[in-house]
């Protein structure tokens, strides 16, 4: 039989997969649609797609957290998000033609991502309960029934086989659904539209509402933070010294906006938080006083206000993810004092904080650090108003000095006392150091790689940090020359970058611009090239230029 044959006595032999991918996507779409309503509900968290994603986030390996961060940047959680609709929109087209030949099967397979979800979303540190399977649940339950309805609407005559008599079915023409030959030719088209579009329609609408219902959950803590009002700090920061910030185009601004600072976390779903119905526990080994704190129990207190700037184990060399904003907040180390905690030096039984945050993110940092007079603080405020919810609101950990996977834990809620020896945070079972003190490092901002500046006086800047040790100096090399001196902005505090600039008398040809800092241990940044896991990236960042 030849291609023409067949196509003459099977005229639409792509109709039908094609009709059965269509009530695999309605009932896919239904399914998605009908789990946010049900979220909307139980808590924005526990829709599948956010428990599913905030699963693989959990379980994925360290290697392949640092290739998304350096690939997708900020961006990796929507890529991941976008990569999970793309498999269950695949899926949903395989399990709708499946459904031609077995519907059990298909609306079976359509429960089976249900029970995925389901368990993806009671296994996340976060969640409160079973409810948490809930929203997948339904969502499963309705795309299922919805994917054995539509089917079971195509079956009324085999589509495909030719007509017995009278017209054809035409997938546009009016023919097929009226009268008896058409039914008999074909399918129950007008009952199959209806019940598809009406579908569409119904969980359009059911989405919709759930994304309002998200929205509503969260009303209570966007309330609590727009109506607080940060109290004036007891201790304010010295200005920033005029001299902190370069007037040089294309270098870094010396305190970072809230709003251009770089944001590293495995939250899908930014935590709402109300601040009036926050809490801070303090407990655990050596805790002689343990304590429960309020919201307002932190702002009666006396309030620091320091310039910190924070990085991230995952910055690689010349990378973004370093930023120095002006936060306010009480000093951790006097609120341990008052529960009773010692540090170990001065025999403390505990030597490891574990700040727990209400994502059940755990964040490990040494007592020691802590309490050594440093500027550790329970932030509230950053630059200027209340932590943004991305970065942490209502309260979050701040140590100079310790990458932020170490010390920094947003939406804290809880801090136990404890050993490095009895607990591993989440961080450190994934193969991340347990101890990470920020690696002195420099970066050029500008010219950019790969920038073609005139021959002639180029600027080139950039910042360099070696937090709690402060920098002392800064060199910059071109090509194979000598290491010269950049001359240093003035130094804000050493728990912040530093600015520098050289200027260079460039010449024509290809060049490469190298920076090396020096900070006030006397320790030289070491261009031992070193990958981010497990304690932070290390080498020189360079840039190379063609000098026209
Ligand atoms: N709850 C929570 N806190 C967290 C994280 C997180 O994933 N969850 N990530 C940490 C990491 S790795 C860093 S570098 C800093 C980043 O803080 P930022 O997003 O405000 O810049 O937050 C830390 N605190
Ligand atoms: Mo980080």
């Amino acid at each position: 039989m030849t291609d023409d044959e067949k196509e003459q006595r099977n005229p639409r032999s792509w109709l039908r997969p094609a009709l059965g991918a269509l009530c695999g996507a309605v009932a896919g779409f239904a399914a998605l649609a009908f789990a946010e309503l049900s979220s909307g509900w139980v808590r924005p968290e526990a829709g599948p797609v956010i428990a599913v994603g905030g699963a693989a986030i959990d379980r994925t390996p360290a290697a392949v957290k640092v290739w998304a961060i350096r690939n997708f940047g900020t961006d990796d959680k929507l890529v991941l998000q976008l990569g999970i609709l793309f498999v269950l929109a695949l899926f949903a087209l395989i399990l709708g033609v499946l459904a031609l030949h077995c519907p059990r099967s298909g609306s079976a397979g359509v429960l089976l991502f249900g029970v995925v979800g389901a368990a993806a979303a009671i296994s996340r540190p976060d969640s409160t309960g079973p409810t948490d399977a809930l929203p997948s649940v339904v969502g499963a339950v309705v795309g299922a029934g919805l994917l054995f309805l539509l089917v079971g609407r195509l079956e009324i005559r085999g589509l495909g086989e030719p007509p017995t008599s009278g017209r054809r079915p035409t997938p546009s023409g009016r023919g097929a659904a009226e009268g008896d030959t058409s039914r008999r030719a074909g399918w129950d088209r007008r009952g199959f539209v209806l019940a598809a579009s009406g579908a569409a329609v119904a969980s359009a609408g059911a989405g919709a509402l759930g994304r309002v219902l998200n929205g509503a959950s969260g009303r209570g803590a966007v309330a609590s933070r727009t109506d607080l009002v940060l109290p004036a700090p007891a201790s304010p920061a010295p200005s920033v010294p005029r001299g902190a910030q370069l007037r040089i185009p294309g270098v870094s601004s010396f305190t970072t906006p809230n709003r251009e600072f770089y944001r590293v976390d495995t939250a899908l779903v930014v935590p709402k938080v109300d601040a009036n119905a926050w809490r801070l526990r303090i407990h655990g080994r050596g805790v002689a006083r343990p304590a429960t704190l309020s919201f307002d129990d932190l702002l009666r207190r006396e309030l620091i206000e320091r310039d910190i700037t924070l990085t991230c184990v995952s910055n690689e060399v010349g990378g973004p993810y370093v930023g120095n904003a002006r936060w306010i907040g009480v000093r951790l180390a006097d609120l341990l004092a008052e529960c009773g905690v010692e540090p170990p030096s001065a025999g403390g039984p505990a030597d490891q904080l574990v700040a727990r945050s209400v994502d059940g993110m755990t964040i490990g940092s040494p007592v020691e650090d802590v309490m050594d007079g440093r500027d550790a603080l329970l932030a509230v405020g950053m630059n200027g108003e209340p932590l943004p919810f991305a970065h942490g609101f209502p309260v979050r950990m701040v140590v100079p000095g310790l990458y932020g996977y170490v010390s920094a834990c947003k939406w804290i809620e809880d801090i136990e006392l404890t050993t490095f020896d009895a607990y591993d945070p989440y961080w450190v079972k994934r193969k991340w150091a347990r101890g990470a003190p920020v690696k002195t490092q420099s970066r050029i901002d500008t010219p950019k790689p790969f920038a073609r500046p005139r021959a002639g006086a180029v600027m080139v800047a950039g910042v360099a940090w070696a937090q709690h040790r402060g920098i002392d100096r800064v060199e910059i090399r071109v090509d194979d020359g000598p290491w010269e001196q950049a001359r240093l902005a003035a130094e804000d505090s050493r728990d912040t970058w530093r600015q520098w600039s050289y200027p260079w008398q460039a010449t024509k040809g290809g060049h490469t611009l190298t920076v090396r800092a020096t900070d006030r241990t006397g320790t030289v940044q070491t261009e031992k090239r070193a990958r981010t896991v497990p304690d932070g990236a290390s080498g020189r960042h360079s840039v190379v230029v063609t000098v026209d």
